[in-house]
């Protein structure tokens, strides 16, 4: 699990290296090209904002702060599992740690994946200082920390007294804003929803609709409360943050015994049963909440690194597709097909970097015409150039030399996903092929309409 996540940090990094010899790679190519396609090219590509701020994130980022507050058993630990879908080891730093809240880091191995600020809420603190009221400590405490994002956590199947927290939530955003000059995001989690009768069903797949109606009127319930009170959030959400753990030689292990395991074993935890619900959801609303950009990325690579590959593979090949599309516009010198099969080899190369594959221009040119039949005849990119139609129809049958934007965009969308399949899927290339074939066909209807 962990040398697999320094592996997937090693790809990010390589795939950032690509993007950044752009430049080069596209001087490299064969002398036939204008220089001002050239530039265009160059322009397209390092100009794409989308891309620039993908790519900056692959390094730029930092362990988002999160103050947690909610009750005890409430599942605050099991959230943050959830969301890292690991069992993180909980860091303290001893001096922090209060009668009010404890800070502490969440690892995996030497990753510091987030850090938080954890409080049982207002109801269950003490004052250890008779100046001063165990609201203002917290208060204090927290700016002290000064946290991307809060989360207020509540139990679905009952209905806690919480206008205490809410109140004291109410006067912390006040005293926040104050201090920081910003609104402090505040995220309402409703966790527990597996608990929730028929409390069989522990497989979100499952969940029959009588419990997800039940869910959404405790959602609304603690919804009510909360507006009634004036308290702005950013969402409410109802999760759950079950995991069942188990040792890698696969015995299960009861969440509360975890901590008597030897390190070594804590350390190699593998999920035994998943019953996580909403979580990416909840994903998706922390990621909108936080402003700060790094903080955001953070919070990405913390939760996602497993799934990031994909989804900056997927991201990259949506991005291309519209560059194609745009370039497929603008009236270019040469061919459009040549540029075109340029800017699907980079985007090719990426992929396939994420992949762990470091390819040149060629080979993913190779790729690319493989796809369309065009196997083992070594054409250069010049002759592509000279000879684009014929190039242009063995990926694209019946389409002629004029490349319209909406099939370059539709063409590079498929051979970004022919590549992630490749590259990332490990799929063989004859699957890949037989795949590329039916995403032509299904677009086959679009580019008759298209030349209609
Ligand atoms: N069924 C179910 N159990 C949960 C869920 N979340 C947490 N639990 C269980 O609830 C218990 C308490 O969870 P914790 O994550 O330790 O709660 P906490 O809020 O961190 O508690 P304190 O650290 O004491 O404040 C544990 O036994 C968890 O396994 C959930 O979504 N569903
Ligand atoms: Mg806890």
């Amino acid at each position: 699990m962990k040398s697999e996540d320094s592996l997937v940090e090693k790809r990010l990094h390589n795939m950032k290296r690509f993007y950044l010899k752009v430049t080069e790679l596209i001087d490299s190519l064969p002398e036939g090209i204008p220089d001002k396609t050239r530039n265009m090219l160059k322009e397209t590509i390092l100009g794409d904002k989308d891309l620039k701020e993908l790519m900056d994130g692959v390094d730029a980022h930092r362990p988002p702060r999160i103050f947690l507050i909610g009750r005890t058993g409430v599942g605050k630990s099991s959230l943050i599992n959830a969301i890292c879908g690991t069992y993180v080891a909980k860091v303290s730093d001893t001096k922090s740690c209060t009668a009010t809240a404890d800070v502490y880091q969440c690892k995996d191995g030497n990753r510091v994946l987030m850090e938080i600020l954890d409080t049982r809420g207002i109801a269950e603190s003490v004052a250890i200082n008779a100046d001063l009221t165990a609201e203002d400590m917290l208060i204090n405490q927290v700016n002290k920390f000064s946290p991307d994002v809060a989360i207020f956590m509540l139990n679905c199947t009952h209905r806690d007294d919480v206008n205490r927290d809410v109140a004291f939530l109410k006067k912390l955003s006040k005293s926040f804003t104050k201090a920081n000059d910003m609104r402090l995001p505040i995220v309402v989690v409703v966790n527990k929803s597996d608990e929730m009768a028929p409390s069989r069903f522990k497989d979100p797949a499952e969940y029959p609709q009588s419990k997800k109606d039940k869910i959404q009127e405790q959602v609304d319930y603690y919804k009510s409360i909360i507006t009634d009170n004036g308290l702005k959030v950013d969402d409410i959400i109802a999760v759950s943050s079950l995991v069942d753990w188990m040792t890698a030689d696969g015995t299960e292990v009861d969440v509360d015994e975890i901590d008597k395991l030897p390190q070594s074993d804590i350390e190699n935890l593998q999920m035994a049963f998943d019953g996580r619900y909403q979580i990416e959801e909840l994903l998706d609303i922390l990621e909108g909440a936080i402003q700060d950009f790094e903080a955001q990325a953070g919070l990405r690579m913390a939760a996602r690194l497993g799934v990031v590959v994909r989804r900056i593979a997927k991201q990259l090949t949506t991005i291309f597709s519209t560059i194609a599309g745009a370039v497929a516009l603008t009236p270019v010198p040469v061919a459009d097909v040549y540029i075109l099969i340029i800017l699907q080899s980079l985007l090719v190369c990426l992929v396939a970097s994420l992949g762990g594959l470091e390819l040149s221009l060629e080979n993913a040119k190779e790729f690319i015409l493989g796809l369309g039949g065009v196997i083992g005849a070594g054409f250069t990119f010049r002759v592509i150039a000279q000879q684009s139609s014929k190039f242009v129809n063995s990926l694209w049958p019946g389409v002629g030399s004029a490349v319209s934007s909406s099939i370059a965009a539709a063409g590079t969308h498929a051979i970004g996903r022919a590549a992630i399949m490749y590259y990332i899927d490990g799929k063989s290339i004859d699957e890949v092929s037989e795949k590329f074939k039916e995403m032509r066909k299904e677009r086959r209807n679009e580019y008759d309409s298209d030349y209609e």
